[in-house]
């Protein structure tokens, strides 16, 4: 059985159908704080968590409940409860009751301004400048400690921006680049939080749930990085974006009005070096910002037609 927290975040949505489409329905067990859910589960509960993981006994855990970055500056103690003692819970409870594997989704948020920007490599000094970031480091460390420990087979990545028509982000800071398609779709003019060349690194959110799934299927003597690894897709700024959309939607519009978001988005890296992942476990992305746009478009342009024609 796998256990999968936080399935009703922006990556649980589509993670939980993938896990399922790979290990058969009812080998996977999806939880979250609300909404749809198989069972309900708050990670900062720790004895509801060890009791969930005594009665289900899962062989692997997938967890993503989390913060994200910029709801967790303007509320750092829930983000620190989440983001860090949640995940020392799943990890203590992994131990006790005998989870053979463990994924942490870490991001490009544990780097700070001074690392070499166009193409961070995994070993770049991590000095985060988020609640969102610090707590993605130290828990980068926990991983290492409960595998050296322990022997949890604890898999860590750190992921750029992830962009799909799938689901909605929230509380991040490159939500902009989900939102500005939808935007786009119903012909609105997009307001975007971030300065207009701010890049950072962007990633398909099929190409993510992909090279996660493959990741933690990998033999473990091919993960050589305790610590975890870099999963790089391509680099853009709202610019990009806009020229992107506009190839096929010319009258669209963006209004750029930066906020704290564009000051978050400044201090995390423009572009990764993911070269340890392609090398030791095979990842290779297939969405260019190009080819995402076009799918996004055409995904959201549907739904949108749908949800127009079922109003009329
Ligand atoms: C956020 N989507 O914006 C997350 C992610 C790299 C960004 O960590 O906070």
């Amino acid at each position: 059985v796998i256990l999968v927290t936080g399935c009703n975040g922006q990556i649980g949505r589509v993670l939980v159908p993938a896990l399922r489409a790979r290990h058969g329905n009812s080998q996977v067990i999806a939880t979250d704080l609300r909404g749809a859910v198989d069972r309900q589960l708050d990670v900062t509960d720790t004895a509801a968590l060890l009791a969930l993981l005594r009665e289900l006994r899962p062989t692997q855990i997938y967890h993503l409940a989390a913060v994200l970055s910029a709801t967790g500056e303007r509320d750092p103690v829930r983000a620190w409860q989440v983001n860090l003692n949640g995940y020392f819970n799943v990890l203590e409870g992994a131990v006790a009751e005998g989870v053979e594997r463990v994924f942490f989704p870490s991001s490009i948020a544990v780097y700070g301004p001074d690392v070499p920007r166009e193409a961070t490599p995994d070993d770049a000094p991590t000095r985060p400048s988020t609640i969102y970031g610090i707590a993605k480091a130290a828990g980068e460390n926990l991983a290492a400690w409960y595998r050296e420990k322990h022997g949890l087979d604890v898999r860590v990545l750190r992921y750029p921006g992830i962009i799909g028509w799938e689901s909605a982000p929230g509380g991040g800071t490159t939500d902009y680049a989900v939102e500005i398609f939808h935007a786009a779709v119903k012909g609105e003019t997009f307001v975007c939080p971030l300065s207009a060349e701010r890049a950072l690194p962007m990633l398909a959110m099929a190409d993510a749930v992909r090279g996660t799934l493959d990741y933690m299927a990998a033999p473990r003597e091919q993960i050589r990085r305790a610590s975890g690894y870099n999963l790089g897709g391509f680099s853009a700024a709202p610019a990009d974006f806009a020229a992107a959309i506009r190839s096929q939607c010319p009258s669209f519009q963006i209004d750029y009005q930066p906020d704290a978001r564009d000051r978050i988005a400044a201090s995390w890296p423009a572009g990764l070096d993911d070269r340890a992942a392609r090398e030791d476990w095979g990842w290779q992305p297939h969405y260019t910002l190009e080819r995402l746009s076009l799918a996004m478009l055409a995904h959201l342009g549907a739904d949108y037609s749908a949800q127009q024609a079922a109003k009329a």
